[in-house]
């Protein structure tokens, strides 16, 4: 009502605000102690996914040069990248067999050379992967270490020798049996291993291992990178004389994995590389609560920039079960509350990541929005206005600017990825239905967001000419690149223009965030507030009309952006409806 009525008024009115109030039109510039990284949209590509440059279905570096205009038409400052190193890819590149080399699938050092000097050439930065909790059992670390006892490599890991009797138990994420501990006939022992066996986990307690991996960082900063994203970075401490924990341990490995000697590691892993370089750094995953994340990006502890949590994209799931999705649906007070409080934690000091999806989760669309063909396109914008108006560096997932959706395969045949495969092997054992497991994994599975890029409306998609690793997903018809490129409306230009507008308004990388009506069960709302100026973002996270009931005066206001054509019809929200108004 008031809104549509009020709009001449409005116009008017901003436009005479503006011109009388130019100290509330805050710039950059006016920031004190920016930080280019805080300033960042993150562009995250999976290789194997994005672009096939040689017909052999599996993307690469080629691929990717071959696409760069087309990543700097996005708008986006840097792209992470996940390993592109040397790896037989029993977990696509998570299990490295030679940090200092390109995997021959993805190309040669020549081509990352040539992708790192594209990327600079359009003023884009690139993060790399570093996995470093574990390596690859073909690593040569590894093949050294388990052929003797005595062989200088030994302690690159953890042995526990037989003679002692049974391990003390330690949880696998990977492990069919959750066990973390295998063993190896070779010498008698058995090695750690917190993910998949063939990912032995290094010993950090060794300062040779600590100076070998400083080094190898150093050679790729000194080729040019610009960040460095640590993976499972928080497992890497142990306390080496493991000792015994109550039954249930594996439930607590929160309370473990943050081992003694975590942040001594990140120090000086700071004092002798990082602090050298102008670059950013982030931690996959830090700790389990607030406090214990901050230790890892508090400024004074000078340790890395920025974490990311998981409570975000872990919410919703059943408890106890693996990755199934709650039946009563998205409880959006949980939600907006989880995000509320990590917010306000790091308000004064450290800072995070924002992101819904990435290759660890499924499409934040099917997971977070509504992807059936009548709201595909206004949920997509929605989470896009929720990432690019959120205080903390959007990470955001490829693909996701054309509104890509979860594949659900039917068949665990479909499948590729490791944690998939021995969940359903995990399930089975247990004597579990796996029709539900399948059902579940149709929201849930990684796999669902490792489906090739969808460029075009040819054969698969224009990924590949070849057979794709990983099927595409059928509805490339009329969700892909191509088509969106020359729509003005599209989910990729309103994704453009939602970067252009985080570029331009400090006030949503660095404001205040203040949610607004909390309770509400379909509306997400919070205001971000910069010296004087305030914005507004409002989002229908339902498939319902809703009134907003937000307190604020919004009759005085200006559409920034919007994901309907048309305005807002008075104080109700259209279905996944989601805007952003600068109020005065
Ligand atoms: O993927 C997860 C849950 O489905 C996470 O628990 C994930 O295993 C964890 O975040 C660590 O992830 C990283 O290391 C893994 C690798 O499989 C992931 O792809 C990577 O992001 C082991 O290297
Ligand atoms: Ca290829």
């Amino acid at each position: 009502m008031f809104y549509s009525r009020f709009l001449p008024v409005a116009i008017v009115f901003s436009l005479f605000y503006a011109c009388n109030n130019p100290q509330k039109t805050s710039s950059f510039e006016q920031i004190p102690d920016r930080k280019w990284w805080k300033e960042a949209v993150v562009y995250q590509i999976y290789p194997r996914s994005f672009k096939d440059s040689n017909g052999d279905g599996v993307g690469d570096l080629r691929g990717i040069i071959s696409q760069l205009d087309y990543i700097k038409s996005l708008g986006i400052d840097v792209v992470w990248l996940n390993p592109v190193y040397a790896s037989p890819n029993k977990d696509n590149g998570y299990d490295i067999s030679d940090y200092r080399s390109i995997n021959p699938e993805f190309g040669t050092m020549e081509d990352f050379d040539a992708l790192l000097k594209g990327m600079h050439d359009r003023g884009i930065k690139v993060m790399m992967d570093m996995v470093l909790n574990h390596c690859s059992e073909e690593h040569e670390w590894f093949k050294g270490a388990r052929s003797s006892r005595d062989n200088p490599y030994r302690d690159y890991f953890h042995w526990w020798p037989a003679e002692k009797g049974k391990p003390t138990p330690r949880f696998s994420f990977f492990d069919v049996k959750g066990d973390a501990w295998k063993y190896d006939s070779l010498t008698n022992s058995y090695y750690l291993h917190y993910f998949g066996d063939f990912q032995p986990d290094l010993n950090w307690e060794n300062p040779k291992l600590r100076q070998e991996v400083y080094a190898m960082m150093r050679y790729w900063l000194d080729k040019g990178i610009d960040g460095l994203r640590m993976d499972a970075f928080q497992y890497i401490s142990k306390d080496t004389t493991f000792p015994a924990f109550p039954p249930g341990y594996e439930k607590t490995i929160a309370k473990y994995y943050n081992g003694p000697t975590l942040h001594n590691h990140i120090q000086e892993l700071n004092r002798e590389v990082l602090s050298k370089y102008d670059i950013m750094t982030v931690a996959e995953g830090a700790g389990s609560t607030l406090d214990e994340a901050m230790l890892f990006v508090d400024p004074n502890r000078k340790e890395l920039n920025m974490a990311y949590h998981f409570e975000g994209v872990d919410f919703g799931y059943v408890p106890g079960e693996f990755k199934v999705p709650d039946p009563n649906g998205l409880n959006l007070p949980g939600m907006k509350a989880i995000y509320a409080k990590w917010d306000q934690h790091f308000e004064k000091k450290g800072w995070l990541s924002i992101y819904l999806a990435n290759h660890d989760q499924p499409r934040m669309l099917t997971r977070w929005g509504n992807d059936s063909n009548e709201y595909r396109e206004y949920s997509a914008k929605l989470l896009n206005t929720f990432l690019l108006s959120m205080r903390g560096t959007p990470y955001y997932y490829f693909g996701d600017e054309i509104g890509m959706s979860n594949i659900k395969f039917d068949k665990i045949e479909d499948y590729k990825d490791v944690e998939t495969l021995n969940m359903y092997q995990k399930a089975q054992a247990a004597g579990k239905d796996l029709q539900k497991f399948i059902e579940a994994q149709k929201i849930s599975a990684r796999d669902n967001g490792r489906t090739p890029m969808q460029w075009n409306t040819s054969v698969h998609s224009g990924f590949t000419t070849g057979t794709p690793w990983l099927k595409v997903n059928p509805n490339y018809d009329n969700i892909n690149v191509a088509v969106q490129n020359s729509d003005p409306k599209s989910i990729l230009n309103h994704f453009r223009q939602l970067v252009q507008l985080r570029k331009s308004e400090p006030a949503l990388v660095y404001g205040k965030f203040t949610l607004v009506q909390p309770e509400s069960k379909r509306i997400f709302a919070y205001t971000r507030e910069l010296e004087g100026r305030t914005l507004l973002v409002l989002m229908n996270f339902s498939d319902q009309r809703v009134a907003t009931d937000t307190g604020l005066n919004i009759a005085k206001s200006k559409v920034l952006i919007s994901n309907y054509p048309n305005k807002m019809e008075g104080r109700e929200l259209r279905p996944y409806e989601a805007l952003i108004l600068e109020l005065f």
